[in-house]
């Protein structure tokens, strides 16, 4: 074993603090990141890294944008924290900003993607009780099998993954499950105590799982006509990563609530929000929710920020294009180390053929080759650029793949 370069050594001596100290809720694949800009992160080595995780789809507008950066340096400058006892001369701009991008009436900021979902699970019941006259404490919400909406212990109640759901009990109740994409099983598990249906449009962690055609619409007419909210988790699967601001518009959908988050913070810091009309997010009167930090003006700073990127439309656009060349790249790679590719805009699940090795396997052996990338479950990888990678950036992703594949 030849000595590490010093460099090495640091990474080593990092990582060995880590295993000291903190809890050991994650497995990281061996890199240590040191920097980032756009689509490229480099470790405390020197060696660069191509990104195609994203932060899970928090990084759509790549490491540290410019634009974001700017407005989170001016706010820093200004006021960054007042708590919701006051008013603050950011939220109501971005909140104003937001509901026009999601065509809503009112937004409810919050921080993590599991807030908003806790958050939209609230609001719907409270809709439930006192709009649609469910029996007290008898609100249901019906979800999917291999949903993914978050860690709290009322979200891994309805979790079907062990891995987040066991020995976390006991539950909350008020959950019913039902195969992802079966419009007709998600119709008859709707009855009167039903308040909403919860669904990720395309479930991330379960690997990229596009619904069938029309799935999405059918969900639409189902949930109006049944008086049922539709409740869309767009924290992964929205802002642009599918080639449309929401992955709702591939099939013209619109829910009654967005659950936004994620890249809504620019990659920067944490930001969430629950977005619906009066009729929905209305029901909540002053006192019966909030958050220490949620709708803080650092963070409506760069939601502002990013809501303006948005509504261009340009990042959806370079999505949908680079999504078309993404796709048609993976395909080949069918039959030739991989078993199947499901792509929507600049999000694809890869599965693996088995012969080659498992996903966590392929990520190890890309991160060697410059590329992070990370498994999903089992056999699939999870491929999802900043929405600002360079059409010869991806080829070159894909070359490394390649490789890989190979063996
Ligand atoms: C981890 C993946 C996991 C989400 C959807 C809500 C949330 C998420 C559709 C909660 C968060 C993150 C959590 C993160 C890894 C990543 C993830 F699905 F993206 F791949 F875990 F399954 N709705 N997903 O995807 O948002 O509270 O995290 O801000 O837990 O390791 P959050």
């Amino acid at each position: 074993m030849t000595n590490a370069s010093p460099l090495a050594t640091a990474a080593i001596r990092i990582i060995d603090t880590e295993a000291d100290h903190l809890a050991r809720n994650y497995d990281p694949l061996p890199v240590v990141a040191a920097r980032g800009e756009g689509a490229w992160v480099t470790d405390v080595e020197g060696k660069r890294y191509l990104d195609l995780l994203s932060a899970y789809s928090a990084l759509n507008f790549g490491h540290r944008h410019p634009a974001i950066v700017a407005a989170a340096s001016e706010q820093l400058d200004r006021l960054t924290l007042t708590s919701r006892a006051f008013h603050n001369d950011r939220l109501g701009v971005f909140a104003a900003a937001l509901a026009d991008l999601c065509g809503k009436d009112l937004v409810l900021p919050m921080n993590t993607g599991a807030e908003a979902v806790e958050t939209g699970i609230k609001v719907a019941r409270a809709w439930g009780y006192r709009v649609k006259g469910i029996a007290p404490d008898a609100a249901t919400i019906v979800v999917a099998g291999g949903n993914f909406h978050g860690r709290t212990t009322t979200i891994v109640g309805f979790s079907d993954d062990p891995a987040a759901h066991d020995d976390f009990g006991p539950y909350a109740p008020g959950f019913v499950s039902v195969p992802f994409g079966d419009a007709a099983a998600l119709e008859a598990a709707i009855d009167e105590n039903t308040a909403a249906v919860l669904l990720e449009p395309i479930q991330g962690e379960a690997g990229v799982i596009v619904p069938p055609d029309g799935y999405l619409a059918a969900v639409r007419e189902i949930t109006t006509a049944r008086n049922v909210l539709f409740v869309a988790d767009e924290i992964q699967s929205g802002l642009g990563r599918v080639g449309a601001t929401f992955a709702c518009d591939r099939e013209d959908v619109v829910p009654d609530m967005y659950l936004l988050g994620k890249a809504l913070g620019g990659g920067i810091l944490p930001l969430s929000a629950v977005v619906a009309d009066e009729a929905i997010l209305g029901v909540l009167r002053a006192g019966e929710h909030g958050s220490t930090f949620g709708g803080n003006p650092l963070a409506a700073a760069v939601g502002l920020r990013v809501v303006e990127m948005l509504s261009s439309g340009e990042f959806q656009q370079r999505a949908a294009a680079l999504g078309e060349h993404l796709e048609a790249k993976l395909a080949e790679l069918i039959g030739h180390g991989v078993t199947a590719v499901r792509v929507a805009g600049l999000w694809a699940g890869v599965d693996i053929d088995p012969t080659v090795g498992t996903g966590r396997e392929v990520s190890e052996r890309l991160l060697a080759r410059g590329v992070m990338v990370k498994d999903t479950h089992g056999q699939t990888i999870r491929i999802a650029p900043p929405l600002v990678i360079r059409a010869t950036e991806l080829d070159w992703a894909i070359e490394q793949l390649k490789v890989v594949l190979e063996g």
